[in-house]
């Protein structure tokens, strides 16, 4: 008799839509696995750790640009919108934008629900007036909002240029999902990473103390948990290189030596200098901006950037 070893008796429960990624990924040609599976628990603290890394730049200059025109934001906006972060994440950025604006209403969605329980907590603490109303799922799916804010005005806010994560076609699907969700009059405050020098592109997606490396290896780490893998770790090194004609920063996974290896029993080889695609980053320059927005049913009212021109924040109407 064949015994099929009980569901909770494993470690770790096995995401159908991770392993199906995974099995897909690896079989595809360029081998390629999508991104959002780089945050787990593990990815996202890596993740948090990048983002103070002297060479990562977008984080910081987002910040300052959230500090330095809260007025601004103030005024543009007005009091009394809901605001709705898609992909919140710690909400680390998020106080700035509140404490200037005086909303109704805060509704952070996050797929990391242990994440968005957490940062959700702190914010309500540090708000004592207003209503956190956290939502836990994928903001690239239909979300369907908390009853309570659906006649009030909205701000959707999606800094840290997550979009840059999704091709021209998923961002502008996405930025149509959002005004539907949002509804008429609805502002979009929305951070957008620009084209700039390669040499301060690619050091930004491969520090020197290589915490980024670790980010995209945990990847492979995941996999050999979650997915029964015996993927050799080691064997790969991590890759950051800029596209230019696709205006992106491409994160992959190089094999090192020829490899063999089985995840949930299927058994895959990749020769030496062989890659897994684990990342885009895209950037934009202000027209790109513009035309991907308005494809997506947004009109850029006001754009702010630093003096360098790196980084961007649009408020868009629908
Ligand atoms: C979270 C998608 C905005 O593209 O800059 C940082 C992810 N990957 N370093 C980015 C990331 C490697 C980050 N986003």
């Amino acid at each position: 008799m064949l015994l099929e070893l009980d569901r909770d008796t494993l470690s770790t429960p096995v995401d159908p839509a991770f392993r199906a990624d995974v099995l897909a990924g690896l079989s595809a040609w360029p081998r390629a696995i999508p991104a959002r599976w780089l945050y787990d628990r593990a990815g996202s603290e890596l993740f948090e750790a990048i983002t103070d890394l002297p060479e990562y730049y977008p984080t910081r200059t987002e910040t300052a640009l959230l500090k330095n025109h809260a007025a601004d934001f103030a005024e543009a906006i007005g009091p009394g919108r809901a605001v709705i972060e898609f992909g919140s994440g710690s909400s680390a950025k998020t106080p700035l934008l509140l404490g200037g604006i005086d909303p109704s209403a805060y509704v952070p969605i996050d797929i990391s629900g242990e994440f968005l329980r957490e940062a959700a907590r702190g914010l309500a603490q540090r708000f004592p007036g207003l209503d956190v109303l956290p939502v836990e799922g994928d903001f690239t799916k239909r979300v369907r909002l908390p009853g309570k804010v659906l006649n009030s005005p909205k701000l959707g806010f999606f800094p840290g240029s997550t979009i840059g994560n999704m091709g021209p076609r998923a961002a502008t699907e996405l930025l149509r999902r959002m005004a539907e969700t949002l509804g008429d009059g609805a502002l979009l405050l929305i951070g957008m990473d620009r084209v700039k020098p390669v040499e301060v592109l690619e050091p930004a997606y491969d520090d020197a103390a290589g915490v980024t490396a670790e980010f995209n290896l945990n990847l492979l780490r995941r996999i050999n948990r979650e997915l029964a893998g015996t993927i050799p770790v080691d064997a790969f090194a991590h890759r950051a290189i800029w596209n230019d004609a696709e205006a992106r920063i491409e994160m992959h996974l190089e094999a090192r030596r020829p490899v063999d290896f089985t995840v949930a029993g299927r058994r895959f080889t990749m020769g030496a200098r062989e890659t897994i695609h684990t990342e885009n980053s895209h950037k934009y320059d202000p027209r790109a901006a513009r035309l991907l927005l308005a494809t997506g049913g947004w009109t850029v009212r006001r754009e702010w950037t630093d003096d360098k021109g790196w980084f961007s924040l649009i408020l868009a109407e629908a």
